[in-house]
Parts: C-alpha cells; structure tokens; sequence
C-alpha cells in the first residue's frame, strides 16, 4: 500500500465513523450497577428513572436462575416488574430535528404464573413508537425503530411495562437500548467521496502496472 492510498484509507476511516453514530443512551445494556446475586432491586441505576424500584437480573449462564434469560447483551439486564407493573425512562440529549434510530431487546418471564403475556408499550418524546404493544414471552426479541425526530434538545425514551397484570412482578426484560443518530447526507457524501478517490487510485495503479507490462 503505497502513501497516498494510506491517506485515502485515513480518509475512509474518518468518514465511516461518522456512519456508525454513538450510542446516546446511558448504561442502555444495564451493566453499569454490577449485582453480586442473581438479582437485585435497586433504588436508583445509572441513567434511568423509574415509577418503582429497578430490578436487575444476571444472566442465567452469570449466576441468575434457570428462569432467568442469558443477558442479550453482557451479564446484566433490566426487569422493569420489579414488584409492579413499572415504567422506566431516560431523557437522551438530542438534536432538535434530527432523526434517530431505536433498538432495543425485549423478552417476557418464562416462568411467569400461568404463561401469562408479558407487555410493553414504549414512548419516543410522549408518542408511542408502536401503534399496538409489544409482546413477547419466550426469548429475547429485537425491534427496530427508524427515523424517529427529536423535537427538542431532550428527548424522553420510555419503555411502560402492561402486563402480566396478574403477575405483576415477573417480567418484561429489557437489555440492549440503542438509540443512535441517523447520518447527515453530508456524511455519506464523505463516504461516496471517499470511495471514489480508492476507485481513482485503484485504476491509476492499475494502468501504472500495465505500463511495466509492456
Ligand atoms: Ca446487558
Ligand atoms: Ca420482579
């Protein structure tokens, strides 16, 4: 690799980090409060509010109970039914009309009394982001949210816990809230940018190869 095609690659680089956006949420995998135990409830954990007690579980394969999931994401998740049907929230640090993407990984109880459902409905700004709730009781389960607008420099992200109502502590494991901005067109401009400079170097070095053929 010659220098200047070093410096295109720089160049790519750069571009490309501007295409994978940071993770605004804090501590969205629940890892920052480390539980010793298979669980624990907590008053307070890192970043989030909530209308309850938080409750975090360790994976099933970190020490948590059969009952309990592998983590989605590391060792640690949230169950928003601590003791109650609970909601828990953040306010992420926006840009007033930029838009965002949302993941995140759900999963209800299994050993939730009676295979009830567990249910979650999940609010970007004061609106909800699914027109039904989000229902799940075997697994985890990731949903997508494209294209969502800030319309103010703080935005509240809130996952609200419905069911199981008649068990009213077990479940609706959250793991894995990602909400990061979609790239300016600008940014991909860069990218196109700077794949036409490889694309131009590329052919050069290729001409350049045939000239000491001949
Ligand atoms: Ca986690
Ligand atoms: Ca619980």
């Amino acid at each position: 690799m010659n220098k200047l095609t070093m410096v295109a690659c720089g160049a790519l680089l750069a571009a490309s980090s501007g295409v994978n956006a940071a993770n605004i949420v804090v501590n969205g995998s629940f890892e920052a409060d480390t539980i010793s135990g298979a669980y624990e409830q907590l008053a307070n954990v890192t970043g989030w509010e909530s209308t309850g007690q938080f409750e975090i579980q360790r994976g099933s394969d970190h020490g948590g109970w059969s009952a309990f999931n592998t983590a989605y994401d590391g060792e640690q998740y949230l169950e928003l039914n601590s003791t109650a049907l609970t909601s828990v929230w953040q306010d992420l640090s926006t840009t007033t009309g930029q838009l965002y993407n949302l993941s995140f990984a759900y999963s209800g109880r299994s050993d939730t009394p009676g295979g009830l459902n567990s249910a979650l409905e999940v609010y970007w700004g004061g609106s909800q982001v699914v027109a039904t709730s989000v229902t799940s009781h075997s697994g985890w389960v990731v949903y997508n949210f494209s294209n969502l607008v800030a319309s103010n420099a703080l935005t509240t992200l809130k996952f609200t816990s419905i069911e199981p109502q008649n068990a009213p502590s077990y479940g609706s494991f959250l793991d894995g809230v990602v909400v990061t901005a979609v790239p300016e067109p600008s940014t991909y401009g860069m990218l196109a940018l700077g794949l036409g400079v490889m694309g131009l170097i590329s052919r050069r070095k290729r001409q350049q190869d045939q000239h000491h053929l001949y």
